[in-house]
């Protein structure tokens, strides 16, 4: 029995959408975000580290989306339909890259990103001019610019593939997904720049297990 326990606005949507795209049968809680934006306690009873997602296979609570997706395909994509073969040297590693590239270098400047933009809205009106500079450095320093050449080595990515992983759509594109659309927030991505990768994305949107997934879970915001 699968149970996942999903928060709305959040990376646990990849693991909604993968299980519309495996056809399985599986138990859904959505949870609402508490006041500060963090998830409620109440998934601390589920999972001691309290984030989403966290996936219950027979009462056992698994978490990390990478792991929590790896396990999925290990157990239930009998065809493996979303992730090549190993003996497909150039779509594994480009499969296996971009599945850790999403979680460890996009998503945690786009976090840092978020609570910046947090942190300002929250400070009181005496203090937000010196918060927003704050946010300004951060941006400058640390963030736009890594993020750019980020965005460039996807878009190079998805100039020479279809998907992250070369001709086939896999669970690859499902990892990344939230990390380009986080990166598509606020002004958006570059119509010319990027064009590559906001075709990807509407490819990406157009699947019907990413709709149900939708309807199911809700969109991601940022
Ligand atoms: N690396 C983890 C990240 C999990 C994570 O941080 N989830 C966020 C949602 S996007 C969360 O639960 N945040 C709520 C909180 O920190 O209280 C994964 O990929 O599953």
């Amino acid at each position: 029995m699968l149970h996942l326990h999903h928060l709305e606005n959040a990376r646990s949507f990849r693991i909604l959408w993968l299980l519309e795209e495996l056809n399985a049968d599986y138990k859904l809680t959505t949870y609402k975000r508490n006041k500060s934006h963090l998830a409620p306690d109440s998934l601390k009873k589920i999972h001691p580290l309290g984030h989403a997602p966290i996936l219950e296979v027979d009462e056992r609570p698994l978490v990390e989306s990478g792991f929590i997706i790896e396990y999925l395909l290990k157990h239930y994509d009998k065809q493996q339909e979303f992730k090549p073969v190993d003996s497909d040297e150039t779509a594994w590693e480009d499969y296996t890259f971009w599945l850790h590239f999403s979680e460890a270098s996009v998503m945690p400047l786009l976090v840092m990103r978020l609570v910046f933009t947090k942190v300002v809205q929250r400070s009181p009106m005496l203090i937000k001019p010196i918060t927003k500079g704050i946010r300004k450095q951060v941006e400058n320093s640390m963030i736009s610019s890594s993020l750019e050449t980020m965005l460039n080595m996807m878009e190079q990515q998805l100039q020479d593939n279809h998907w992250f992983a070369g001709p086939a759509f896999s669970a690859a594109d499902i990892q990344m997904h939230i990390a380009v659309t986080g990166a598509n927030a606020g002004p958006g991505l570059d119509k010319v720049k990027h064009v590559n990768l906001l075709n990807w994305l509407k490819r990406c949107e157009e699947r019907p297990a990413f709709k149900r997934a939708v309807e199911k879970g809700g969109r991601v915001k940022f």
